[in-house]
This record gives C-alpha cells, structure tokens and sequence, in this order.
C-alpha cells in the first residue's frame, strides 16, 4: 500500500514539474509573439525579450528532463519491473508501444524546438522563428493529451482535440501570468513616465490575451468535465469530481481577479498613459508617483492571480492522477468484489513465466490455445499487432456471454474502450500490454475473448488449460 502511495506521489511531482514547464514555455512564447510590445525605443523592452528567451530555453530542458522522467517512471509501474531493468527496456518500450510512440513524437518537437531556439537566441528579432517554437510546443501539447484520459478512446478523436484546445488555451492563460511576473514585472517597475504608453499598451494586450484565453479555456473544459464526469452528482460524491470543484474554485477566483484588472487598473493604467503623453512636455514628479502607485496595483493584482494560478496547476496534476467517474463506473461494480474461479490476478514481478499473445486484425489470437501448469503464475503480455483496438478478457463461457451483452448494452462503437480491468486490457493497435495471473492448484480451463464489436462473433477468442504439472 506505502509503495503504491509513494508510485503515486513521484508521478504526482513528475506531472506537476512536466506541467508547469510546458506552461512557462507556452506562456514565455505568447508573451514574446502577441503581449510584450516589441519597441526598440523603450530602454528595458530588449531586457523583457532577453528574459523570455532565457525562460523558453530552460523551459524546454526542464521538459527534456520530465519527459525522460515520466517515461522511465510510467514504464516501471505499467510493467511492475525493477526501475533499473525497466531503463534497459526503454528502447524496445519507444519502439514498440503506442506510450513509446506518443513519446517519440514528444522527443522531436522538443528537439526541434531546442534547435530553433538556438537559432532564435542569435537573432531574437526574427518572429518566424519564435512562430515555429510555438509550432512545435503546441505538438508537445498533444502529446499530452494524446497520452492521458482524453486518449482512451483512440487518437485523433474529437476528446483529443479538445482536450489539447483546453491544454494550450490554459497554458497561455496560466504561462502568461507566470512569466509576466517572473520577467516583465521586475523591468516594468523600471520604466519612466515617458515610458507610458509601453506600460499601457503591454497592460491591454496582456488583459486582452488572458480574456480570449479563458473563453476557451472555460468552453473546451465544460466540454471535458461533461464528458469525464458524466453526470452533475459525480461532483459531489465522487473524488475526481471533488478535486474537479477545488480547481474550478481557484479558477472562478482567478477570473474574478483577471476581470478587477480588466475592468478598473488596466483602464486606469490606459487613461494615466494618454494624459501623461499629452503632457509629456511637462516632465513633473506627479506623473512618476501616479505611475508607481497604478502599476503597483496593477501588478499586486497579477501576483495574487499567478498564485492563485499556481493552485489550479497544482489541483490538475492531481487531477490527472485519478480516474475519471465515468471511466471507472464500471471498474467500481466489477474489480472490487469480483472472485475468480480460475485464479487470482497478482502483480507482475511475482511472474515465473512469460506467455506472449499477439491481437490481429484477422480476428485472432496467435496462440488460440495455451498450456499452463495449475499454481502457475503468468504474465501475459498482449501485443495487437493490427490496425484496429482489440480487447483480451480472461473469463470463462458465461463471463465472456456477460460481457459480450454488456458490451452490446453499452452500444459501445468500434474502437471505443472500456476500462482496464483485473482480468480486461484494452490494447491499442500497436500497443502492448500485461495481465498476470496466478492460476488454481486444481485443474481447469479459462478462455480469453475479444468483445470489440463483431470481434467475439467472428470468434476471436482462446483457451487457457491449466493442468497439474506435477502428474506428468
Ligand atoms: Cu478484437
């Protein structure tokens, strides 16, 4: 139990770090290419631009580093094997495994976004080159998306796509505060009198960025929660849904926030910028203190909102951590009071045996009928090596008729999947996956069945026969 709490809390730090670097890189790259007015004339703006490229550069090795982190960490607790074996199989996880292929595509863009951003360092004026890092962080993002809940049902689906919507309108939402405390502030509380229309043009465009933003945001993540939650109860009584309410707190408090800035200090900020200019002749010490004391609460106002963002982030790994209701109904009536008559699942490092199983297309399992010794404990591992989602049930005749029905009940569509299970993998094409068991001392068979729709009818199913090994 200790060791499953303390899986759960390095992948918790894993995800927040992974998560808050990808937001710090989109947020420092939308505040280079649409928010910070890139003025030459203004005396601190080539300081501003020089700490956002500082910020995406480590924003992109600290995302090197999670990603790496994540996919050594993701592969030990799939796999139940010793972290440092799991680190030699990593090449063949990569190569073989659709979480090995997601990562891949990750791998690429943060190269190529390292590569541009060398590139763009030496000639920070040219935007196509900042264009094109926001290009590749944006890929970097649907590999996220691509590799957690909204990605159960396949790819390229529509939950995936909002999902990343959500995922990019948020980091920019939450990014751009972050790093405009972090490097614009500092310099802002710098600039002169003569400077206001820099200051009050940054405000607008910074209140304006955050608003479009969080109109997304507030869309794509109803669209998330409706189809993750499934019902308005599931955010009272269940735990996801509990943790859902803390973040939407934060949210609802970090809007209201944003709107104060909006609607009274950017405004304020706007106006003392247009008087100051027709003054500007003037030069009296009234203007700088006036200055001061606007974009003091200007900025008190953004601090309270980043940390209060800061929350959200925080709520979200969390978040992340936890299986969505409407996923895990099903998990909750079956796996919790099942009882096998044909053994027990137990964790994978107790296996003496490996027992490879290929999914086709073919509808098919390659073996069709497998021998094993009663008291055996066996790891499966599952590859489908078709084009379409196959599913492996271990079950006998009327659990495999059961599920068959439920299956149909559900109308479930081709491709759609079901939660994994005690004794259920769903697999995606060119995924592999495990399910050990122990098997009884007492003789017996079991059989292993796909209910992808059509699959069970066209027989895709297997044998298991355990037998007493010791009457030889
Ligand atoms: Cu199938």
């Amino acid at each position: 139990m200790s060791t499953s709490l303390l899986s759960h809390f390095i992948d918790f730090v894993l995800t927040f770090a992974d998560l808050l670097a990808l937001v710090c890189c989109l947020g420092a790259l939308s505040c280079r290419l649409w928010i910070v007015p890139t003025d030459g004339t203004v005396r601190r703006a080539p300081r501003i631009l020089q700490l956002l490229t500082r910020i995406v550069g480590n924003s992109l090795a600290a995302l090197a580093v999670t990603s790496l982190a994540l996919l050594w960490w993701r592969s030990t607790t799939l796999s139940g094997e010793p972290a440092l074996k799991t680190l030699v199989m990593l090449p063949s996880i990569v190569t073989q495994t659709h979480i090995g292929h997601i990562w891949l595509i990750r791998a690429a863009a943060i190269a190529s976004a390292w590569v541009l951003w060398m590139a763009a360092r030496r000639d920070p004026n040219r935007d196509v080159l900042w264009r094109m890092i926001f290009l590749a962080a944006a890929i970097l993002a649907f590999s996220r998306s691509a590799s957690g809940h909204a990605a159960d049902a396949g790819d390229f689906t529509l939950k995936e796509w909002v999902d990343w919507t959500h995922l990019m309108a948020a980091s920019v939402w939450v990014g751009s505060v972050l790093v405009v405390l972090l490097a614009v502030f500092p310099e802002l509380a710098r600039l002169e009198a003569s400077d206001s229309k820099f200051i009050a043009q940054f405000a607008n465009r910074f209140s304006r960025s955050s608003a479009i933003a969080l109109g997304v945001v507030i869309l794509a993540g109803t669209y998330n929660a409706w189809t993750r939650l499934g019902s308005f109860s599931a955010l009272l009584d269940t735990l996801y849904g509990l943790t859902l309410d803390v973040k939407l707190l934060f949210v609802g408090l970090a809007i209201a926030l944003g709107a104060i800035n909006r609607f009274v200090h950017v405004r304020k900020v706007s106006a003392w910028a247009e008087a100051t200019v027709v003054n500007s002749h003037q030069k009296n010490n009234g203007a700088v203190s006036e200055q001061s004391r606007l974009v003091e609460r200007f900025i008190h106002t953004v601090r309270v909102e980043g940390a209060v963002l800061l929350g959200v982030l925080l709520a979200t790994a969390v978040l992340l951590q936890q299986m969505p209701p409407k996923m895990s109904m099903n998990m909750a009536s079956t796996s919790h009071v099942q009882e096998f008559s044909f053994g027990e699942p137990v964790q994978p490092a107790e296996a003496t045996r490996v027992v490879k199983i290929e999914a086709t297309d073919e509808m098919r399992f390659k073996p069709g009928a497998i021998t094993v010794g009663s008291g055996e404990i066996v790891r499966f591992d599952v590859t489908n090596t078709g084009k379409i989602r196959h599913e492996l049930v271990l079950g006998d005749e009327k659990d495999q008729r059961e599920r068959e029905e439920e299956m149909q009940a559900m109308q479930m569509k081709p491709g759609e999947a079901m939660p994994d299970d005690a004794n259920t993998i769903s697999i995606a094409p060119g995924e592999t996956k495990f399910i050990t068991w122990r098997f009884p001392a007492k003789p017996g068979k079991v059989l292993y069945a796909c209910h992808q729709p059509g699959h069970y009818a066209a027989g895709m199913e297997g044998i298991i026969l355990f037998l007493a090994v010791d009457i030889k």
